[in-house]
């Protein structure tokens, strides 16, 4: 099983999405294994969105991120971080496809509702920098048999 690092952004947490969200990658069959709101600290923002320092749109990404709680999660499952940027869609939602969670609820790629790991190694750093090892809870999905052909 892999693991990957979703955080929905402030203005899902506002917009009411969170059981939304939460509820179509479940319905994905993935796992839940860790959750928590957070207002974040900059330098928390400053680790997460480390390649992005010095890009134009940093200080207003920051300011975006940090103007109200996120919810931080972890999710297990078979090439999840994968899955998951398929599920979440293209970073602006302009170009996302319908069915996607950026494509069907986002309209400006500096609101764009949810972010989640893009890489195996970008999910350790993520799920480091924003959980410890305690905090996360792995059990058995009763439908895992099914969910899965091996
Ligand atoms: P991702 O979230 O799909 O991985 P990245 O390119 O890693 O996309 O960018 C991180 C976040 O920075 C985006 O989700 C978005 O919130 C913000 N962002 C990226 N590019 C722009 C931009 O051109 N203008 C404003 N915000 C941007
Ligand atoms: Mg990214």
């Amino acid at each position: 099983m892999d693991r990957t690092f979703v955080m929905i952004k402030p203005d899902g947490v506002q917009r009411g999405l969170v059981g939304e969200i939460v509820s179509r990658l479940e319905s994905k069959g993935l796992k839940l294994i860790a959750a928590r709101f957070e207002i974040l600290s900059e330098k928390r923002i400053n680790e997460q969105y480390r390649e992005h320092l010095k890009k134009p749109f940093f200080p207003s990404l920051k300011k975006y991120i940090m103007g109200g709680p996120c919810f931080l999660m972890v999710w297990e499952g078979r090439d999840v971080v994968s899955i998951v940027r398929k599920v979440i869609g293209a970073t602006n939602p302009q170009e996302a496809s319908p069915g996607t969670i950026r494509g069907d609820f986002g309209n400006d790629i500096g609101r764009n509702v949810i972010h989640a790991s893009d890489s195996h190694e970008s999910a350790a750093h993520e799920i480091a920098i924003h959980f410890k090892p305690a905090e996360l809870f792995p059990y058995t999905r009763i439908d895992e048999s099914v969910i899965y052909e091996y």
